[in-house]
């Protein structure tokens, strides 16, 4: 018995599944989940000791790969001067000038604890502002588990084949109209016919949660032309694209201007860190300057915004994009060379340091046809990776994350695995 499978029984007599993310369990790819004892780079290392080369990143955070010495020493220093305070801190005024200067289109932000929080918010303000009460998403985008948005929902959602959760009130889940990820005709038509109802569009702008999935040509560009022409407003979900494909974002690397944009993940550097702004006029509508209420014992936690300002400062050092487009770019060719060598049908999609191997044919361009990959081979994959130390998201719709610890060797040998793995499919 390992360690891992010892903890899990331990785990699962007082947690749902042993776990406190459904994704964490390695129900989508079978086998025993691993517990992970420390990380350090691009390497984490099991409650056995095992070792191995990180590629979840804590599903994306960890841009800067594990216990980074500049995010600790952050963390250290502010936790001597205390913890949470209740109050304002000069901290948070400084992540807020942070990520204003980076996202011009977010004149005023506010911080909060998660990406749920941060999309749950934003929606709210926008159904606040308009007045209006419908939400439009898109099949496979995952925006947080709050009930608006667990409607035909990815990740976990799409995982474990639950994109409508239970315990969501019908009534509610009308509100919100799902859509095909880059059907421009689709987006035309919806709004010819209930544009003046609708308060909002929230996107992945690159979705993360069907598998990578960029956006095509013209998506975005008419998504904002689309909305702005019958006063619904533009969330971008940047949770995990923020920070992570530029330092400005999806908005930065399309050029579209959303109203409203949500953070996450890499802002907090591996902490409980979300934010959601926009422009000011919309943003005035939140508590307590307007009537949309929203709180949070924890939100703007000195720890956490520590630990966000250390990695955002790092990710201002010249050449930092070059570098993860680079690292990605030989990621990405690793994979693919695998497959064409073993002769398995491999459609990798890649943006920046965000990429995902679909184990299907043709192009993955929305969520029916990333449903198509092969589940059950991608968990054969992902088995036969981890034997040879290489840790996979544990399951077919997530990304995998290149980070500025990973080096040319560490990818070297992730596609030597990878080549052994793809083989193995095919024995
Ligand atoms: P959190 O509440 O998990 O911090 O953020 C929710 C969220 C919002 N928006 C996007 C685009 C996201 O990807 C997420 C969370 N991502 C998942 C994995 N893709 C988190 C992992 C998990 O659920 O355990």
């Amino acid at each position: 018995m390992s360690r891992s499978q010892d903890l899990m029984k331990a785990a699962e007599r007082v947690m749902p599944a042993g776990v406190n993310s459904p994704v964490r369990a390695f129900r989508g790819v079978g086998g025993q989940a691993r517990f992970i004892a420390r990380g350090e780079g691009a390497r984490i290392t099991d409650a056995d000791g095992r070792t191995y080369l990180d590629f979840v990143a804590s599903w994306g955070p960890l841009i800067l790969g594990h216990a980074p010495a500049a995010v600790v020493e952050a963390i250290t220093e502010t936790a001597r001067r205390g913890t949470s305070y209740g109050a304002p801190t000069e901290l948070e005024v400084r992540m807020a000038e942070t990520i204003t200067a980076a996202y011009p289109s977010m004149e005023m932000v506010r911080l909060v604890s998660s990406g749920t929080e941060a999309a749950m918010s934003a929606i709210r303000v926008a159904r606040g502002a308009t007045g209006r009460d419908v939400l439009v998403k898109f099949d496979g985008g995952y925006h947080g588990h709050a009930d608006s948005l667990l409607v035909k929902a990815g990740s976990g959602g799409a995982t474990f084949g639950i994109p409508d959760s239970k315990g969501v009130p019908a009534a509610l889940a009308a509100l919100t109209v799902t859509l095909q990820f880059n059907d421009i005709a689709g987006v035309q038509e919806l709004f010819r016919q209930r544009g003046g109802e609708i308060a909002a569009v929230i996107i992945e702008p690159v979705a993360g949660n069907m598998g990578v999935v960029p956006p095509a040509p013209g998506f975005l560009e008419t998504l904002r032309e689309v909305t702005a022409r019958h006063g619904a407003l533009l969330i971008f979900d940047e949770v995990i694209t923020g920070f992570r494909i530029a330092y400005g974002g999806a908005q930065e690397r399309y050029g579209v201007r959303p109203d409203l944009t949500c953070l996450g993940k890499i802002i907090g550097g591996g902490l409980p860190v979300g934010a959601y702004g926009g422009r000011r006029e919309i943003m005035e509508h939140v508590a307590p300057l307007g009537g949309v209420y929203q709180a949070g014992t924890l939100s703007g936690n000195p720890l956490a915004v520590s630990a966000g300002l250390a990695t955002l400062a790092a990710l201002r050092t010249s050449g930092v994009y070059e570098r993860l487009e680079r690292l990605g770019a030989k990621a990405e060719l690793g994979l693919v060379e695998a497959a064409r060598k073993a002769g398995v049908a491999l459609t990798v999609n890649r943006v920046g340091s965000m990429m995902t191997g679909f184990f299907c044919d043709g192009p993955v361009t929305d969520w029916p046809s990333a449903a198509r990959a092969d589940k059950q081979r991608y968990a054969t994959f992902f088995h036969a990776m981890l034997e040879r130390g290489v840790y996979l998201a544990p399951s077919q719709f997530e990304a995998a994350f290149v980070s500025l610890a990973h080096t040319d060797a560490d990818l070297d040998d992730a596609a030597r695995a990878a080549a052994e793995s793809m083989a193995a499919l095919t024995k």
